[in-house]
């Protein structure tokens, strides 16, 4: 009698195959691509990435990654702002490409959602439509009038936005509150009933903070069972296809870039090219 309790088995973490396909060793291939990447659309000088999300959901340092990773180094763009800036600027980012040149894509960094603080939906439907000036400072008591100063009355392509996407820190998601997940699901909506829908993604940040598996080695990404759960939360709660949802450690504290990160990174930019292209060639 009383034989030995078994011990409770822990569920596993990870899943033995990558349930997304991805090439870690395409990081050539695919930096091409992008350092080859032209507009078709001769009239489109760079294509416009919105980034959208709470304060602190890295969408400074995946600018700073991107920019990082393109010149092989550290860009040493005082972006990110350790400690949360509370900028409400409409800034327009650009990368360089050597003295004087830069890519031909832009991301446009906007504040945060959080109530009452940060830039409003009604702000950032202008900024998709074109209607605010580039370093516009939101005022977030009231949205930009069309009487303002800063208020494009004839937005050309250019000014427009061409791509949304949406940042998103999974190990906050469970505490994201109701009001902030309206907010940004508004900004989708608004995105899809622009005239011509605005393609949309989202991505994933932080994915070595919250997940041990993926902390230990950055290939667990798509085994970690407890990131694809967060990846089916994000799709379920803010209504985007699994396929636009791309998970990416940014470089954020590191002297050196690493090529696994550096994949991740492409792959989600890669996209956010595509889809502005799709946008922009078929309006
Ligand atoms: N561990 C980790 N920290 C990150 C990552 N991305 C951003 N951070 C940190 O999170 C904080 C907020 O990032 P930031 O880019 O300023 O967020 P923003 O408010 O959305 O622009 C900063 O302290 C960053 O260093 C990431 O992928 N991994
Ligand atoms: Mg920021």
């Amino acid at each position: 009698m009383g034989g030995q309790k078994s011990r409770p088995v822990d569920p596993p973490k990870t899943l033995s195959e990558e349930w997304r396909k991805i090439q870690w060793t395409g990081k050539n291939n695919d930096l091409q691509y992008i350092n080859n990447y032209k507009p078709h659309n001769s009239e489109l000088q760079h294509l416009r990435i919105l980034l959208h999300g709470p304060v602190g959901a890295g969408k400074s340092s995946f600018i700073n990654s991107v920019d990082t990773l393109l010149q092989g180094r550290m860009a040493a763009r005082a972006l990110a702002d350790a400690g949360f800036g509370m900028s409400f600027t409409k800034q327009v980012c650009f990368i360089s490409r050597g003295p004087g040149t830069f890519y031909p894509f832009a991301f446009i960094d906007i504040m945060g959602l959080e109530k009452n603080t940060g830039v409003q939906v009604e702000d950032i439907k202008l900024a998709m439509k074109g209607h605010v000036k580039d370093g516009y400072k939101f005022n977030p008591g009231s949205p930009l009038s069309e009487h303002d100063h800063d208020y494009n009355k004839e937005p050309t392509l250019n000014d427009k936005v061409h791509v949304l996407v949406c940042v998103i820190d999974p190990s906050k998601i469970k505490l994201m509150s109701d009001d902030l997940i309206k907010q940004m699901k508004a900004v989708r909506i608004a995105a899809s009933e622009m005239g011509k829908r605005i393609p949309q993604m989202a991505i994933l940040t932080k994915i070595d903070e919250a997940c041990t598996e993926v902390k230990e080695n950055i290939r667990n990404v798509y085994k970690s069972i407890w990131l694809k759960e967060q990846m089916e939360t994000v799709s379920a709660s803010l209504g985007i296809p699994l396929n636009c949802i791309f998970p990416v450690k940014n470089y954020h504290s590191e002297i050196k870039t690493n090529d696994d990160v550096d994949v991740l990174i492409l792959a989600a930019l890669k996209q956010m090219i595509n889809f502005g292209e799709d946008y922009v060639n078929n309006l």
